[in-house]
Formats: C-alpha cells, structure tokens, sequence
C-alpha cells in the first residue's frame, strides 16, 4: 500500500509567488481573509496550528443559507465526526486530529489540466472572497446537521487549472500520515473521493476552509476540504492534498470497500435505501438534546432546484 503524504511534494513544486500574483492576489488580500491571529501567525511564518481556529473576516453572507432549520451548535458540529484516518467512533477525530499538522499544507492540482500546479493554503485561501452558506447536511448513516461553511465555489479553483476537454471527473486525495494519523487497517488510505466535472463546477459544491466564521477545526477537515450539500457526507472528503483531473470515473474509498452500499453518485436520495438500513428519515443533529428529532429526508438533500437537472435521464436507482 502506498502511502502518500506532504513531505512527497518537494517545496520546490510550491507555485512561485509571481505566478500566483497573476491570479491578482496580493498577499494583502490573503491576510484580509484571515483573522488577526492568522494574519499575525502567517506573517511570522509560525505554523499554522498557532492559528487554529482563527476568526475568518470579511465573510460575505449569500443567498443559499436554510432558514427551515435551526443551525447545529458549533461544539456539536466540532465533537461529532466521521474522519476515520483518526480513528473509526465519531469521537475519535476531536481527539486525535490535533496532532495533524495543517501548516505549511500544498494542495496539489495535477493530471488533465492546462496549468497543473501546487498552491499553499494562504494562496487558496486568499483567492476569491469567502462566502459563509448554511447548508443541510446528511450522512449516510442517516443523520444531518445544518453548518453554516465558510468557503467559496471549488469551480473558482478549477477555473485556475484549466481542465482541457477529456477532464470528465475530479479525483479528491486527503492527506494519509502514518506520524499524525491512526490509519486504520482494513482501507487503503489515502481517502479518495471524486466527482463528474459538472457536479464539481456546480455552485453549490463548496471549496471549504472555515465553519461558523472561524478556520476548520483539525477534526473538520482542515484546512481545506469539499462541502457538496446534495449529496451523502463521504464525498465531501477532508483535508485534501490533492485534486486530480482524470477521464474516466475515478476509484473512491467507500465505493471500492462496499460497492453494493456506496455508489460513486451518493446523491442523497430518502427512494434508494441503503442494504442494511432506510434512507427516508434522518435524526437532525441541530441541537445538544441526546433525544434528536426525526424528520424526513429530502430528495437531494432539499436542493433538488439547483441539481436535479445534472441527473435528468438517470436511473438513480442504478446510478445511486
Ligand atoms: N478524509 C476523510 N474525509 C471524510 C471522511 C473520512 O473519514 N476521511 N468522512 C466523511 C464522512 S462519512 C462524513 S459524514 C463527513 C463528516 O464531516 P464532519 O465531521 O465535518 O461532519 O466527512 C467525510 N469526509
Ligand atoms: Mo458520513
């Protein structure tokens, strides 16, 4: 098993400063997206644990937020988790994920592009205004919660790459470190996801750097993960690497550990009941009572306007 992590990518694969100041982002405007410790941590060169947590300035709000649900508090969102290279129970990530080191971090942009290249966080970071959304989100394992992410449109990045023509999905690879993660046996890290491009294009689907106003938490993904809000928890993968351009459907972890349960699309989808379980009702994590209410799942995940048209034509029971 190969095990990839960030000491692979020599720093001299880090994209130059000049070629990142084409993209018309100064250094200023990355600090203007970072709270005053992140500025401060980032300006001193100190790892990017020191900033932990900052607080995320100049969000811009939009107009995607839920309003039919109450917003689950952040310590809930923060303690209750799925980030298995840490450990398999949904208290394991809060634990251990500290001992991640998310700074100096390079996301890796590779295979059918035009402009393949490697770009720090503050570089991702500071690329476009961050937008805060509050969004559904369903786990397979039939709960949700409603966060409110703060990033921007993954399509921004991937207008940056230039995919030529025959891109037809976007591979996600997450950081796999054998000295900072558990790794359990039985997956072959690193975690993989992928979507076709036009789900990767689409609006919705959000490159993720804070929640709540504030950086990821480590647990959460940091610092930079997918949020896609229509579809099941995994394919939002977490602390990625790497984004690969590619041709042809792209392996994914859950997907290749049980076909028959984890489809490659994972739409959230309450008609398609996973074997083992029923996909109709979710427990909605938006409050701390250990008596969560149970309301029932919505087709898409409730945002069937903006991405039931990517699917016309699909069996979605074949296609799940
Ligand atoms: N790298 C990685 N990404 C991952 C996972 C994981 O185990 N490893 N779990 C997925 C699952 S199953 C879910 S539900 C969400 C959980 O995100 P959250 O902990 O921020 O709620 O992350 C997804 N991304
Ligand atoms: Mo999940």
């Amino acid at each position: 098993m190969l095990l990839r992590t960030r000491s692979d990518i020599p720093s001299s694969e880090i994209t130059p400063k000049e070629t990142f100041e084409a993209y018309k982002c100064s250094r200023r405007s990355v600090m203007a997206g970072l709270g005053a410790i992140g500025a401060a941590a980032a300006m001193a060169g100190m790892p990017e644990l020191a900033r932990a947590e900052a607080k995320l300035t100049n969000l811009v709000t939009t107009n995607y937020t839920v309003s039919d649900r109450a917003t689950t508090p952040p310590e809930k969102a923060k303690s209750y988790n799925n980030f298995y290279e840490f450990g398999e129970s949904k208290s394991d990530p809060a634990a251990n994920a500290w001992k991640m080191k998310t700074a100096p971090w390079s996301l890796k942009i590779e295979g059918l592009v035009k402009k393949p290249q490697t770009l720090s966080s503050d570089q991702i970071f500071g690329f476009k205004p961050i937008e805060q959304r509050v969004y559904r989100f369903r786990c397979v394992e039939a709960w949700s919660m409603v966060i409110p992410w703060d990033g921007y449109p993954l399509s921004n990045l991937i207008n940056v790459a230039e995919p030529l023509p025959s891109a037809k999905f976007v591979q996600f690879l997450s950081l796999a470190d054998p000295k900072e993660m558990e790794l359990p046996a039985g997956i072959d890290w690193p975690y993989t996801e992928g979507l076709r491009m036009d789900e990767a294009m689409n609006p919705l689907t959000l490159l993720t750097f804070g929640s709540y106003g504030e950086t990821l938490a480590n647990q959460q993904g940091a610092p930079i993960r997918v949020i896609v809000p229509w579809k099941y928890g995994f394919k939002s993968a977490k602390s990625i690497v790497k984004i690969r351009f590619v041709d042809k459907m792209p392996p994914t972890t859950w997907n290749e550990l049980a076909p028959n349960e984890y489809g490659f699309y994972s739409n959230v989808n309450p008609n398609v009941d996973h074997p083992r379980w029923s996909q109709a009702h979710e427990r909605l994590l938006n409050t701390n009572s250990i008596f969560p209410k149970i309301v029932p799942t919505l087709m898409f995940n409730g945002y069937g306007d903006q991405v039931a048209s990517m699917y016309a034509g699909m069996d979605l029971k074949k296609d799940f």
